[in-house]
């Protein structure tokens, strides 16, 4: 098809535009080869406006009767504004806040209480296929709980966006979707200890944030196990990447972790009085943020909710008071007066009273703890000397310990909720729900950042692979003739990460040397693979920082603190101490580093021998069997093993995944900014989705539909009897010579890009002749 025929005069298409990144036109003229400008109407405000176009004519609109098509990769034209069009016009007409765009479930945050999360939607919703109702996050659920039983295989649901857009909400309801579908009926039953982890872990794991007032600070993968007769009997869930420098200090409107403000607020109950709590307003870790209450928040009876689900599963008293007594101990070390003394050193009183209540409460010595907050001891081959912090390394030690107390606690708490959450039942499959941060671009990227995206690179990576390999495979089985797709394969960025001598290996040298420092980490980056590796880079002129290039972005990371967070150190005689508590609880609780044994699992041994699965249990086997010279895990470390092991579960299952979108910075309901929506449909590989069905044949019609819509382009002789198949591909030869734009395969007809829209111009233009003829007939008749 030449171009001056698809751009005809008032063709429909797309413009750029600075503030609603595209809006729509209308050509004044048709395209002609000679031509270098083309006359567009801008039609909001109807004026004329010339663009340039030797080298890009503007993306097409689609027809009109695509508008609004539930799924985005059934549009005929693939492209950018297609898909930001067809989302807004269902978001903002309709109300509609989830889409489909392939196998990728869009969800945008209505910002407002919706009516269709009810029991009734939910058995609307059970046994029924994807295709049948409307998108909605139950249907994925339904997919996945159907497929288990179907394929005996696992499954997971894979939800990211960037904070506030709504995945942890999405995540709870495919949880409570599970828990009613896959549930007995009996209210004190497995599903009930399955649900009430959500609230226990968004008490220990969230907090406010000036992006979302319930910001998960962790990310979590919940294993649902399921029975052969797919009845919930269990759960496990594995936790990644605390974010541990909250505990000690929040930013501007920020909250440190919620249950420090419920306890806070319940201090003035008889069975807390031991605690000696006062406001959280009179803590400096609960207060440095400024904000120590959420609108709409009642934390007392917050910590209702998660008292009750405690005791739902089965946390003692005994161990609850255990959690109580750490935490206010936690708060009351951020209160200990620490002093400077004359000489540059610090010093800390043995009569401080946070320190002794804080000491009293952890069952410790206050003069020990007093000694060790100020000094630390030193080994040399020789000798072993004692040396006194100033007063800021005595601070930063006093924070490190908070910081793996906490830690410590949310690790055993989470080993808690699993215990209570497993089962001696045999497991026949499960069902995977992973709630993790999208990816993260700040003014000011650190560790954490960099850790947050390179799991993304992973899990795009998962996902590019498994979308590309299941349209392939559609094209296998509908018999079709296809080609290598080619795709965009972030392979290349992971290797420098990750590789031998990549930016993790230099990382995790860097901080075993004595002498290791962030800057000569990055020289050696720099030496290493600015010449090498294209998507790494720096600017010429600083050397406090390096970029990656991301499939979602090219971020700069700032190198200041990478070796402190990477090593994570606490120090050892102030450990000793909490070990030597002469409460058994604690001194258990510190007494070892957790070791991750692995057991394995069977899970969802179907009949074809579904996944045999590894799951980490960490154990709380004393440490006086391990060798002390055990050199420690660094915290990157820990981290590329974990998501290593998270891959190679999410790769032994089905894949679902949810897009979670947020539409517009200020909580605003129903309200559409496309500037913002576009940057997080680019970063979560919605639009990666839509390049590789574009690339493929995006377009499938079933040969009876296709009869249907276009028998007005088909002549009697066109039809061959009983046989669509033929009927259709006589038609389509004459309406479209190019053969290649289409594929006959054995259910369905493939399309390549554009030629539904094409045939849907043919179909309008013959409509229009034919009522002009009766229109003739009609006045003649008259
Ligand atoms: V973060 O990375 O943990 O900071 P999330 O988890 O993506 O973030 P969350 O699920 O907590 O975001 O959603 C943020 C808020 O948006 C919720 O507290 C709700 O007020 C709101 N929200 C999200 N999804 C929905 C929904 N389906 N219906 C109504 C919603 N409100
Ligand atoms: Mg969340």
């Amino acid at each position: 098809m030449k171009l001056a025929d698809i751009y005809t005069k008032e063709t429909k298409v797309w413009v750029p535009d600075d503030a609603l990144v595209w809006r729509s036109a209308s050509l004044v003229d048709g395209y002609k080869d000679n031509d270098d400008v083309i006359k567009i109407i801008v039609e909001a405000i109807e004026e004329e406006e010339v663009l340039g176009h030797s080298k890009d004519l503007p993306p097409l609109r689609n027809p009109d009767i695509l508008v609004g098509e539930n799924d985005l990769t059934s549009l005929s034209y693939l492209h950018e504004p297609a898909v930001l069009y067809n989302l807004q016009t269902r978001f903002v007409e309709r109300n509609a806040i989830y889409t489909y765009c392939g196998i990728v479930l869009v969800a945008i945050n209505p910002y407002s209480e919706l009516s269709i999360y009810s029991n009734d939607f939910i058995q609307l919703y059970s046994g029924r296929n994807l295709g049948e109702m409307d998108p909605h996050i139950f249907a994925i659920a339904e997919e996945a709980f159907n497929q288990m039983s179907r394929d005996d295989k696992n499954q997971s649901i894979i939800v990211t966006g960037e904070s506030g857009a709504g995945k942890t909400v999405s995540a709870k309801y495919t949880m409570r979707y599970f828990a009613t579908v896959g549930g007995s009926g009996d209210e004190s039953t497995v599903e009930q200890k399955v649900l009430a982890s959500n609230p226990i872990m968004e008490a220990i794991g969230n907090a406010k944030t000036t992006r979302n007032d319930n910001s998960s600070r962790f990310g979590k993968y919940i294993q649902i196990g399921f029975s052969g007769r797919y009845h919930i009997i269990g759960a496990h869930m594995r936790t990644y990447l605390l974010e541990k420098s909250r505990v000690i200090s929040q930013g501007m409107d920020e909250r440190n972790y919620h249950i420090f403000y419920q306890l806070c607020a319940c201090a003035h109950l008889p069975q807390f009085k031991p605690l000696k709590l006062m406001s959280a307003r009179d803590f400096e870790y609960t207060r440095n943020g400024d904000c120590t209450q959420i609108d709409g928040v009642n934390d007392e009876s917050e910590f209702k909710e998660t008292i009750h689900a405690f005791t739902l599963l089965g946390v003692s008293s005994k161990h609850q008071s255990l959690v109580f007594r750490l935490l206010s101990a936690i708060l009351h070390m951020g209160n200990i007066n620490i002093e400077e003394n004359g000489n540059g050193h610090s010093h800390c009183s043995d009569s401080d009273e946070h320190l002794i209540t804080m000491c009293g409460l952890l069952g410790v010595e206050p003069k020990q703890m007093a000694q060790w907050l100020c000094y630390k001891k030193l080994r040399t081959m020789a000798e072993v000397l004692i040396t006194p912090l100033t007063h800021d390394q005595a601070l930063v030690s006093r924070d490190a310990l908070a910081k793996h107390m906490y830690s410590k606690l949310f690790d055993w708490i989470v080993r808690k909720v699993n215990a209570a959450l497993s089962t001696t039942a045999e497991q026949h499959s499960f069902i995977g729900v992973l709630d993790i941060y999208g990816f993260e671009t700040f003014e000011n990227n650190s560790f954490e950042q960099f850790c947050i995206n390179y799991a993304n690179e992973k899990l795009q990576q998962q996902f590019c692979q498994h979308v590309f390999k299941l349209e392939q495979e559609e094209y296998v089985r509908e018999e079709i003739e296809w080609k290598f797709i080619d795709f965009y394969d972030n392979q290349p960025c992971i290797a420098l990460i990750e590789n031998k001598l990549g930016i993790l290996d230099l990382l995790n040298d860097e901080c075993r040397m004595p002498k290791g420092s962030d800057q000569s980490w990055a020289d050696k980056l720099y030496d290493r693979h600015l010449k090498t590796s294209k998507h790494f880079d720096k600017i010429k002129i600083s050397n406090t920082s390096f970029f990656i290039t991301h499939f979602a972005d090219k971020v700069r990371y700032e190198i200041e603190g990478f070796l402190e967070k990477n090593k994570d150190t606490v120090q050892e005689e102030q450990l000793n101490i909490l070990k030597a508590s002469q409460f058994e609880l604690i001194g258990e609780l510190f007494a070892e580093e957790s070791v991750d044994r692995d057991v394995e699992v069977t899970a969802g041994v179907g009949k074809r021998g579904a996944a045999k699965v590894k799951l980490s249990h960490a154990s709380s086997k004393p440490t006086s069997v391990r060798k002390k010279k055990e050199t420690k895990k660094t915290v990157a470390n820990q981290f590329q093993e974990s998501l290593a092991q998270l891959m190679g579960i999410l790769n032994s299952t089905t894949p679902h995944y949810v897009r979670c979108i947020k539409p517009n910075d200020y909580k605003l309901s129903f309200t559409f900014e496309a500037k913002r929506a576009v940057q997080q449909l680019r970063a979560c590989g919605v639009l990666e989705t839509v390049r590789i069905s574009a690339a493929g044949y995006p377009s499938r019609w079933s040969y009876t539909e296709f009869i249907a819509r276009y028998r007005v382009l088909m002549s009697t002789k066109d039809i061959v009897k009983k046989d669509p198949r033929k009927t259709c591909e006589k038609v389509l030869k004459t309406l479209i010579p190019e053969e290649d734009k289409y594929q006959p395969g054995k259910n369905k007809i493939f399309f390549r890009a554009g030629q539904v829209a094409y045939l849907e111009k043919l179909r309008a233009n013959k409509l229009r002749a034919c009522a002009v003829i009766i229109q003739k007939n009609t006045r003649m008749w008259l």
